[in-house]
């Protein structure tokens, strides 16, 4: 049996995680066993008791990253205590072998790569002589020999999808979703990252050809539904000229995948004929460690970028149409208030249509983790905390409050009005089309449920601080002076709407306490002349107040209030002037949303 942990953190909170290296694992040792289960406890509905008794496992299987720790050890618990042996494996048992043994509940750590290693190890039905295994003897901890790392990966069978018990979706919990290897390893030495020390600054690939069989055979799984599909190669740019080949296939096969890849930005830099190859070819989202617009920054963590590779990497990527995501690393030992602070400007700046700000993390087997631990300044022992998204190391100017408040400065400061409008903007140079306004507003609203969500999971107890920190760093000039230049009207599909609204001054009023934040929307019949984002209020036609106290006691009784009280809002300013603005407004969404369920689903 072999189980992947539940506990979403950061990323997956926008969409499921796939638990791709069991499948790879499973697809490998499938001919020799007699079964052989893949339980992903995120999405499983029965409890792990049940699932042990079901299916009366010999080996059970666990993958781990940091954040999966503290529930995988709860797992092989139950598992040690039915009899059973327990294997674990993942960039975090890879990195602190030694860590992992010491916990009763657990037998072997798997180090590095899985396929060859399990396999042996189901063989042999023990771990000594094992290349690539750390397992426990007579009390003591016995760390066998690397394993050399498959060259050829055309070898390995593609991942045991037909063992897939749950459907996995994308952001918007309607659209499939999947997970593609094309690579493994990175030439890159990121004092921060996993890759080094999982795979030694090496890159191997597999060919297009293989590639493109497997997004074949993944198309006659997802049985022709709408799919996006991630690339999880560490460094897809890695080797330009097989990435070319891959786009040909892609385009001789037209199959309308949207695919994301994480990628280098010298890489993007280098080579904007296969950058813009991948967008005709629908790899369209990227995701670029960006880290820092401070080059000691880039020095310090041999990350080997510049601030012009920065710049050229996004252009590249715009001019085509794509999205230009970039990671941030916040909180790094010796960053000041005044350098993080500036990130999310920066981001502006060069262009990007999505950014993350992580908080510096070390992980077990990277050179952060030596460094730091070696001066004693990790003070987090709760593995959930390794997220990116807690402090969890003493940093020279910064304290681990002050960070975190940053963190939330930073994603309010992008992600703001005018990033979403750049982004409608710059997807159009590939569409060619408006986007209409009701799918923008849903995106929006998935956006705000993630933040929402991720930041209600891992600030339970100061959300409401954190949302002052957000509504505090919104009011910014950039918003009007961006929507007056490019002009909402010629990006949105909302001419109809604006027909019905005419000539307003809509405001939409967040608060939550003293703290006052406003977006004005200005229209006239055909235009929206601009967006702003204040602090405080100012004369409107049209008002919505929304009181964010609410939000953050998320319960049904809170989101009743909230209903209420729009409706008292609505009414409570009696002018009939007023009333018949507000009339129109929901009148135009009204029309708005009826033309889109005709258009979606023309047969109603
Ligand atoms: C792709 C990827 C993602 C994708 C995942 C897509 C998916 N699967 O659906 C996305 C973008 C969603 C993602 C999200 C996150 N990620 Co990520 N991600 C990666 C990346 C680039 C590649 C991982 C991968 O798929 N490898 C390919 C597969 C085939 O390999 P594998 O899973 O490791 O499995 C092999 C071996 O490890 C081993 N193995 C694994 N499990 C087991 C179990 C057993 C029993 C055995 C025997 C062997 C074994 O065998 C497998 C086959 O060879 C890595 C590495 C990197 N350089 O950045 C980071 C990495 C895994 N991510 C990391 C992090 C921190 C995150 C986030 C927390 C980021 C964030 N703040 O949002 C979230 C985590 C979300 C969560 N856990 O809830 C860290 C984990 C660090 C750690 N030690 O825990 C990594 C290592 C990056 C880093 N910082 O160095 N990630
Ligand atoms: S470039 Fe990316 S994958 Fe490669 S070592 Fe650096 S952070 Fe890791």
């Amino acid at each position: 049996m072999l189980v992947k942990p539940s506990g979403r953190r950061g990323l997956s909170f926008a969409f499921d995680l796939i638990p791709i290296g069991l499948e790879y694992i499973a697809a490998y040792i499938d001919d020799m066993v007699d079964e052989i289960h893949i339980v992903d406890m995120e999405l499983e509905q029965r409890n792990f008791h049940h699932l042990i008794e079901l299916y009366r496992p010999d080996l059970v299987g666990i993958t781990m990253s940091a954040t999966e720790h503290n529930e995988g050890l709860r797992l092989a618990k139950i598992a040690k205590r039915n009899g059973i042996t327990t294997v674990v494996g993942g960039y975090h048992p890879t990195g602190a072998p030694d860590m992992m043994l010491s916990y009763p509940s657990l037998d072997i750590v798997v180090r590095g790569e899985g396929e060859r290693t399990m396999r042996e190890l189901v063989e042999k039905g023990c771990p000594e002589g094992v290349l690539g295994v750390s397992y426990k003897k007579e009390g003591r901890i016995i760390h066998n020999g690397n394993r050399p790392k498959i060259e050829d990966l055309d070898d390995l069978p593609f991942p045991a999808r037909h063992l897939r018990q749950y459907s996995y979706k994308a952001e918007d919990r309607t659209t499939d979703y999947d997970v593609l290897v094309s690579s493994r390893g990175c030439q890159g030495q990121c004092t921060f990252c996993c890759e080094p020390s999982m795979s030694q600054g090496r890159l191997r690939c597999r060919s297009p050809e293989n590639v493109m069989d497997e997004v074949l055979e993944m198309m006659r799984y997802h049985e022709g539904n709408p799919l996006i599909v991630i690339f999880a190669d560490p460094n897809f740019m890695g080797n330009p000229e097989r990435i070319g080949r891959l786009c040909d296939l892609l385009q001789e096969h037209d199959l309308g995948i949207r695919f994301s890849a994480m990628v280098r930005s010298d890489y993007m830099a280098g080579n904007p004929e296969i950058v813009k190859k991948m967008c005709e070819a629908g790899i369209i989202s990227f995701e670029m460690g960006i880290e820092s617009p401070n080059p000691e920054d880039l020095r310090s963590t041999k990350k080997g970028l510049t601030t012009r590779v920065h710049r050229e990497a996004v252009r590249n990527i715009r001019e085509n149409g794509g999205s230009a995501g970039g990671t941030f690393v916040i909180g790094l030992p010796d960053q000041t208030e005044e350098d993080i602070r500036r990130f999310p400007v920066y981001a502006k700046e060069i262009g990007l249509t999505a950014a993350a700000f992580g908080i510096a993390t070390p992980f077990p087997g990277t050179e952060f983790y030596e460094e730091l631990d070696r001066q004693e300044l990790i003070f987090e022992t709760d593995w959930d905390n390794f997220d990116e998204m807690h402090s969890v190391y003493g940093a020279e100017h910064l304290s681990k409050e002050e960070i975190e408040e940053l963190a939330t400065y930073c994603m309010a400061k992008f992600w703001n009005v005018d990033t979403f409008i750049d982004r409608a903007r710059v997807s159009q140079k590939r569409t060619n089309e408006k986007i209409s306004l009701i799918d923008f507003v849903r995106e929006r609203a998935l956006n705000v449920l993630f933040m929402k969500n991720n930041g209600m999971k891992l600030q339970r107890d100061n959300f409401s601080h954190h949302i002052k920190t957000f509504l505090e760093a919104y009011p910014d000039d950039r918003v009007e002076n961006y929507t007056r230049e490019v002009g909402v009207h010629n990006i949105l599909e909302v001419s109809r709407f604006l027909r019905i609204l005419g000539p307003q001054t809509i405001q939409s009023t967040l608060t939550l306490d003293d703290a006052i934040v406003s977006f004005i929307f200005k229209t006239t019949r055909s235009t929206v002349e601009y967006i702003r984002v204040i602090r405080g209020r100012q004369h409107s036609t049209i008002n919505f107040d929304i009181d964010l106290k609410l939000m953050s006691e998320p319960n049904q009784e809170s989101q009743m209030k909230m209903a209420k009280r729009l409706i008292a809002m609505i009414l409570h300013d009696g002018s009939i002037k007023r009333l018949w603005n507000t009339f129109r407004f929901f009148m135009a969404v009204g029309t708005e949303v009826l033309m889109w369920k005709l258009i979606k689903n023309p047969q109603r």
